[in-house]
């Protein structure tokens, strides 16, 4: 059951989108969520095709294989991240006080088939923490707390409002450390994605290997 959202920012009118899978205990909505928009100067395929595309990839096999969760499970799409994080933000703001309880967990991926890529679990809720590390634990890849991103995407309108968030992240701008190289593989001193937020962020600019463990972790 997908749903638009309009709003407007300045001058602009941006679109969320969200699509609920029916059944499961609507007391206890686990959201996932990318945004679609880009930056102007960006072609917008890493940031966030690459999350956007797994999050759709992930609802279309719930919807194949008539999963029938315990919980609720909802599916979002955001405009306007780049802008300052405005359609995530006006979608919490829009929450009801009796539906904003209701959700018990968000999971925000932005970012999850960087080209060069590290693999980051965001550090805020443990639970989720945890599926996410037990996840690549189990395919013996170790993983990294995502430091360089809090407050920069989706999840954050959500974490201020108190409910619990969690997501993956592949790696910006930043370089990859030796460490990181040694564990991961790729070239120590070289970003995680050159590309981030230039007109190179094409089909090119995408690790299809992290994409893909991205997007079975978004599954598990
Ligand atoms: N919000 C991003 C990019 C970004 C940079 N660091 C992080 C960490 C975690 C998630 C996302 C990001 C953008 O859309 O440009
Ligand atoms: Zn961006
Ligand atoms: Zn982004």
């Amino acid at each position: 059951h997908p749903t638009p959202q309009h709003f407007t920012s300045p001058g602009r009118t941006g679109y969320n989108l969200t699509a609920d899978w029916p059944g499961g205990d609507t007391g206890q909505v686990v959201m996932a969520g990318s945004h679609l928009d880009s930056v102007t100067s960006g072609a917008g395929i890493n940031d966030n095709g690459s999350g956007s595309a797994a999050v759709l990839e992930t609802a279309l096999a719930v919807a194949r294989s008539g999963y029938q969760p315990t919980k609720h499970l909802r599916f979002a799409w955001w405009g306007a991240e780049e802008l300052g994080l405005v359609g995530a933000k006006y979608y919490v703001n829009n929450l009801s006080s009796a539906n904003r309880p209701r959700i018990s967990g968000y999971l925000n991926f932005d970012m999850i088939g960087s080209p060069h890529p590290g693999y980051f679990v965001y550090h805020d809720d443990p639970a989720i923490e945890k599926t996410f590390k037990d996840y690549y634990a189990g395919l013996g890849i170790p993983t990294e707390i995502e430091t360089e991103g809090d407050g920069r995407s989706d999840h954050a309108p959500f974490k201020n409002a108190g409910v619990p968030v969690g997501g993956l992240f592949s790696g910006a701008d930043y370089t990859k450390t030796s460490a990181q190289a040694a564990k991961w593989g790729g070239t120590a001193g070289q970003a995680f994605d050159r590309c981030y937020h230039s007109s190179c962020d094409t089909t090119a600019n995408i690790n299809d290997t992290a994409l893909d463990r991205n997007s079975d972790a978004i599954a598990y």
